[in-house]
């Protein structure tokens, strides 16, 4: 049994505590499942290791590594942006499937029936962090994202439509799944910080986080 299958609801920073559509699924996810879904995840980043983007136009190369499974993965280099294709940037292979596990947990906490396309896989290392951005990169916009948490704990903010305004941090813990709906999905976010050692799921400090999205509006 999960802790909760009743999601948190999390008020936006701005606003005055009013609905954000983000909903926090805490330890949704239990300990085996936790540790079938990191082996799962591990034959994954054999099939497409991990990558280092870099930033558009500076070249400046993210804190956190990546890669990706489904059929469309999130890719930035200096060159060619910010975008999702096909193949790994490096091997150049079709990137591998989404585990059907991920697949039921992505119908079970959002209730459309379309599929996602992209899974992107984050690895936070113990310095890592993923400053404040919008997720603008994707056609469907209506659609929501899902992200789910392992290992180390870190420290997420969610901010609102503008950058600048006020923002509301919580704790993201190995299991738990957040989902981003309505305005939410346009929010501006981040990892502020992971904390070491807070984990003992993984063999190695740090945390990953599999973030699902819809990329191509469903039909
Ligand atoms: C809020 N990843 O990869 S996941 C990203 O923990 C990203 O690795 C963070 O932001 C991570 O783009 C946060 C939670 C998340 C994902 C998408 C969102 C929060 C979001 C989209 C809109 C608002
Ligand atoms: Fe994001």
């Amino acid at each position: 049994m999960s802790d909760s299958k009743i999601p948190l609801e999390i008020p936006r920073g701005e606003g005055g505590g009013a609905p954000s559509g983000a909903r926090l699924y805490v330890g949704l996810l239990d300990g085996p499942a936790q540790q079938d879904l990191a082996a799962s995840v591990r034959t994954r980043l054999a099939a497409g290791p991990l990558f280092r983007p870099t930033m558009p136009k500076t070249g400046k190369e993210f804190s956190v590594s990546m890669t990706n499974c489904g059929p469309l993965g999130w890719v930035a280099d200096k060159t060619g942006g910010y975008r999702y294709q096909a193949t790994h940037p490096v091997t150049g292979a079709p990137w591998p499937a989404i585990p059907a596990t991920v697949l039921d947990i992505w119908y079970q906490v959002t209730g459309v029936d379309y599929a996602p396309e992209a899974c992107l896989i984050n690895w936070y290392e113990a310095g890592a962090k993923m400053g404040l951005h919008r997720d603008q990169d994707e056609a469907a916009v209506d659609a929501p994202v899902v992200s789910l948490s392992l290992g180390d704990e870190a420290r997420f903010r969610l901010g609102g439509p503008k950058r600048g305004g006020k923002t509301t941090s919580l704790i993201l813990r190995s299991g738990d799944v957040l989902v981003l709906d309505g305005p939410s999905r346009h929010f501006y976010h981040g990892i502020d910080r992971i904390y070491p050692g807070t984990s003992t799921l993984l063999k190695a400090p740090g945390r990953i986080n599999l973030t699902l999205r819809r990329v191509t509006p469903p039909a």
